[in-house]
């Protein structure tokens, strides 16, 4: 029963069904299986194998793109039940997806589970220019500055920005933390950031430790 409900979970955001995807994500809710694990075993596996259909050619980019829609569709039903009610702010966090790159399902989990335990979160969103990622830390004061990258061309990005940062002062004001697929502990520790994580729970981890929460 719980894996079938997991299946049609899979199998709607594998398919691009986007108008099924929500309801399959609710029917799973109903039966009173838990929303991490919808999150985990059911969408971020399904997005898993698109992944990998693309790799061997089997999906094009419109698939890709069609699988992260019914993700999105399915988060917006998931999203309610993940976030945990806090009533203080526990740090304040700046996050966006790194210059040329537009994935931005990842970012938005992170951001989903920092709120949840408490932070005040900017998304500046996908592709973003590190130059935005200063103004935004001069205009929010922010703990700490969350860097995502998907791609492995994008990834020299993170440095570009922790440069940025370096060279309009900031960066001994903030905490660094990087994120996403390619990104590893050794890469974060190469452009000298402070903390990598590799999933959405992790950065809320690192998050907390870095505040010494
Ligand atoms: C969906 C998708 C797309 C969608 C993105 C839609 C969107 N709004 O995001 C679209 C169709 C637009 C797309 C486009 C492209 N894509 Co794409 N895409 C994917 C796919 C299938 C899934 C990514 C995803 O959403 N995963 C699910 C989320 C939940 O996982 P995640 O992003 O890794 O995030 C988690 C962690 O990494 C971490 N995390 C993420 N960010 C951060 C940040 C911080 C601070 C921290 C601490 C943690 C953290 O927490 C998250 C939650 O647990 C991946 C395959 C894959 N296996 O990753 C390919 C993939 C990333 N894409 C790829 C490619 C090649 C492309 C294109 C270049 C294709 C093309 N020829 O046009 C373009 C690039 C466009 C651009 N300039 O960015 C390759 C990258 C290869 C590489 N090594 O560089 C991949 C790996 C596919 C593959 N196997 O070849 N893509």
């Amino acid at each position: 029963m719980e894996e079938a409900l997991l299946d049609d979970i899979f199998a709607a955001i594998l398919d691009g069904d986007i108008p099924a995807a929500p309801g399959k994500v609710q029917a799973a809710l109903d039966a009173g299986l838990g929303p991490e694990k919808i999150l985990n075993e059911g969408m971020i596996a399904a997005m898993g194998s698109v992944g990998e259909l693309y790799e061997c050619g089997d999906y094009y980019v419109a698939e890709m793109f069609t699988s992260a829609k019914a993700l999105q569709a399915a988060l917006g039903v998931l999203r309610p039940h993940l976030l945990q009610e806090e009533v203080r702010a526990v740090g304040t966090v700046v996050i966006g997806t790194v210059k040329g790159d537009m994935h931005d399902i990842g970012k938005n989990l992170v951001t989903m589970m920092l709120e949840g335990a408490g932070f005040k979160v900017y998304d500046l969103g996908p592709d973003v220019h590190p130059s935005r990622f200063v103004d935004a830390v001069v205009e929010h004061k922010p703990d700490i500055v969350a860097l995502s990258a998907l791609l492995t061309t994008t990834m020299p990005s993170m440095q570009t920005t922790i440069d940025a940062l370096t060279a309009a002062g900031l960066r001994s004001k903030v905490k660094v933390i990087v994120g996403g697929a390619p990104v590893n502990d050794e890469y974060a520790e190469h452009i000298h950031a402070d903390g990598y994580a590799s999933d959405a729970s992790q950065a809320v981890a690192l998050a907390k430790a870095l505040m010494n929460l």
